[in-house]
């Protein structure tokens, strides 16, 4: 792999990705449907597009749950009297300051610890919370959350496990599981989880949110070759690929493709040549939307219960308490 000797190299400790990411590209482009993980989409330009979906009038997810949790935090807060807030996938902290202003206005914020794999937009991130709430310990975690937490030792609790902007959707039934199953491991007795999920609704109103007439999902989705591009040497050509996203009646989700326009051969360097054939497409989101009975069901096989479940009656989203079982 001297390729990836390279860019770790050059880029030290920045991306906990790299050293497994040529085994998981090379391994979903030799399967029958060629797949990404969608955790390929967040380099520097890629969280910028993320940021602009979010503000997009069609994509309703985000400003629908900022909402929930504007409504919900104070008085939940107040209620668990959480003394740590740990988030995975900390995105940008937006969110988290809903959660941090309502833990300080009960006095008791002692400890936030976000979770995410780009050290660098961490210690940003920290560097920012740590001035705008003195008092309040910031310890991130460095971890791809598909594997690991890593949190630190000690934790003030009760903690408060927050999953939010419905990450949970990008991730097969049986990845969602094990993750719950690892937070829940991570869980005393007194903690508990909130997790935002994207609720199912008009078909046509989820796909215009993965359509967006501006074109900036299309953006973002090609975005993911060029940091393959950047990331492993590859020579992916952005412009051979079309955006698709469709809503997937039986499995319940959008699932968003990258469909070659063109017959091509891409080189990786350390794996063999990938042949993709005009119209094949490469899968690289998918992103669930779940019911009641869908969460319980991710719920009971990680031993966790719902507690409670607001949700946003005009643009169907859920926020999730979670307790052990
Ligand atoms: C942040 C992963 C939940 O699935 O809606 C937005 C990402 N992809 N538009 C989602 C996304 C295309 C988003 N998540």
């Amino acid at each position: 792999m001297p390729n990836l000797a390279r860019t770790r190299a050059s880029r030290p400790a920045e991306r906990v990705l790299n050293p497994s990411m040529l085994a998981e590209v090379a391994a979903g482009l030799a399967a029958p449907q060629k797949e990404l993980s969608p955790k390929y989409f967040y380099d520097q330009r890629g969280s910028e597009l993320f940021e602009a979906i979010t503000r997009l009038p069609e994509y309703y997810p985000t400003r629908t749950e900022r909402a929930l949790l504007e409504g919900w935090m104070p008085e939940l807060m107040a209620q668990l009297g959480t003394r740590t807030l740990i988030e995975l996938g900390a995105g940008n902290a937006e969110k988290s300051r809903i959660i941090l202003n309502a833990m300080r206005a009960t006095g008791l914020a002692e400890l936030y610890v976000p979770i995410d794999v780009s050290a660098t937009f961490l210690s940003q991130t920290a560097a920012r919370l740590r001035r705008e709430y003195p008092g309040l310990a910031v310890e991130p975690a460095i971890a791809d959350i598909s594997v690991e937490l890593n949190l630190p030792h000690r934790m003030p609790r009760p903690a408060l496990f927050a999953f939010l902007g419905s990450t949970i959707g990008n991730f097969y039934p049986p990845a969602a599981i094990r993750l719950l199953t690892r937070v829940r491991a991570a869980m005393g007795p007194g903690d508990r989880f909130l997790m935002g999920v994207d609720l199912r609704k008009d078909i046509a109103r989820i796909e215009a949110a993965y359509n967006d007439s501006q074109g900036i999902t299309a953006e973002f989705n090609r975005n993911m070759l060029l940091v393959l591009n950047q990331e492993l040497g590859a020579d992916l050509d952005p412009r051979a690929f079309e955006h698709r996203a469709t809503y997937d009646t039986v499995a319940h989700r959008i699932e968003m493709h990258l469909v070659a326009v063109r017959d091509q051969v891409v080189t990786i360097p350390g794996m063999d040549p990938v042949m993709i054939r005009q119209g094949e497409s490469i899968r690289t989101e998918i992103s669930t939307k779940y019911d009641r009975a869908s969460v319980a069901a991710l719920f009971d096989a990680a031993e966790l219960r719902i507690e409670a479940w607001p949700t946003d009656p005009t643009t169907p989203f859920g926020l999730v308490v979670g307790a052990p079982a």
